[in-house]
Order: C-alpha cells, then structure tokens, then sequence
C-alpha cells in the first residue's frame, strides 16, 4: 500500500466541475478530500482567483511515478494546455504530488525534476497546507515538519487569511 497527499488547483472554466471530475476519477482510490478553499492566484497576479482541494489517496502498488501518471492523465482529461512562457499560469486543472509514503510509510525522496519528492514548494503555500490541514493537523511534511507549524510560519502565515474556505460548494461523489 501507497498512500499520497495530492493538492488539485483550477481557475479556468467551471473550476467546481473541473475538480469534481478530477476527484470522480480519483474516487476508487480516494481516502479522503478537504473541503474547497478559494485562492488568490499565486506567483502570476494576472490570473483568476484559484479553487484548490487536497486528496488523500492510496493504492495497493502505485509508485510515485504512477501517481505523477495518473495526475497528468486526469489533468489531460481536463483540457489542461501547458503554456511554457506561464509556468504559474492560469489553468483547467493541476494536480501536484506533494508527498508519497511508501508502503513502510516512509516519504518517497526524489530530486528528479520531473517529479522532486517531498514537492519543494509545498511548505511555502498556503493553498496547499490549509486544505491539508483540515484532512489531517497532525500531518507533516518531511524535512519541513507539522503543517499546523507551517501554517504559522513565516512566509506562509501572511497569505493564510487570504485563502477561503467555500463549504458551500461541494463536490458531488458518484461512489
Ligand atoms: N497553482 C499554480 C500557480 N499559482 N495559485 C493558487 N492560488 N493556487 C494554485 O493551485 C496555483 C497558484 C501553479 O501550479
Ligand atoms: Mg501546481
Ligand atoms: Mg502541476
């Protein structure tokens, strides 16, 4: 058994539809999903305000690289376009692999660029560590330690009150 914490973000389109979809498709190896958070975009002002929610899933035999697989499948699915000159562009649908444990549930350690574990930039959101933190305030993330820490912590304790939670919307589950 694999377990994975996986942050999803959309700001184009219907976003709610979006992250339904995403987590529908997720849902045979979905442990839990956060509530919805609306976000202020982040590293591109000149964009939509973001939906973001965290997943917890797991898997019998999914390795780090199946989750980056099956994310990038679903984010495809989703009418994800890359824009290269907008890395922190405006999108229909990211999901990031923020951490993986392995079956001993130890974190997964990669410096691959392609999929670097823990992710290195999840201890500097907000829209990533609120949502987690509802699922689980004792989580950590390896070499950052507890998210409740983190979350009031320099630098991430100033954009916290910008990130709403919308328990009005709700992601309707077919299982
Ligand atoms: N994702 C980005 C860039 N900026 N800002 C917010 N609020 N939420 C995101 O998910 C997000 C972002 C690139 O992946
Ligand atoms: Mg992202
Ligand atoms: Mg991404």
């Amino acid at each position: 058994m694999t377990r994975a914490v996986l942050s999803l973000g959309s700001n184009l389109g219907d976003r709610l539809a979006h992250l339904t979809a995403a987590i529908e498709k997720l849902t045979p190896v979905l442990e839990s999903v956060s509530t919805i958070y609306e976000t202020p975009p982040w590293g591109d002002p000149d964009q939509p305000s973001y939906f973001n929610l965290v997943a917890l899933v797991e898997d019998d035999a999914a390795t780090a690289r199946d989750w980056l697989d099956r994310a990038q499948a679903i984010e495809t699915a989703e009418g994800r376009v890359r824009d290269p000159d907008r890395r922190f562009g405006p999108r229909t649908l990211d999901i990031d692999v923020i951490v993986v444990f392995d079956a001993g549930g130890r974190p997964v350690r990669s410096d691959d660029p392609v999929l670097t574990l823990p992710h290195p930039r999840a201890h500097l959101r907000a829209f990533v560590l609120r949502p987690w933190a509802d699922l689980d305030p004792d989580a950590r993330l390896p070499g950052h330690g507890r998210i409740a820490d983190l979350l009031r912590a320099e630098p991430v304790v100033g954009d916290v009150a910008a990130v709403r939670a919308r328990p009005d919307l709700r992601i309707q589950s077919a299982g």
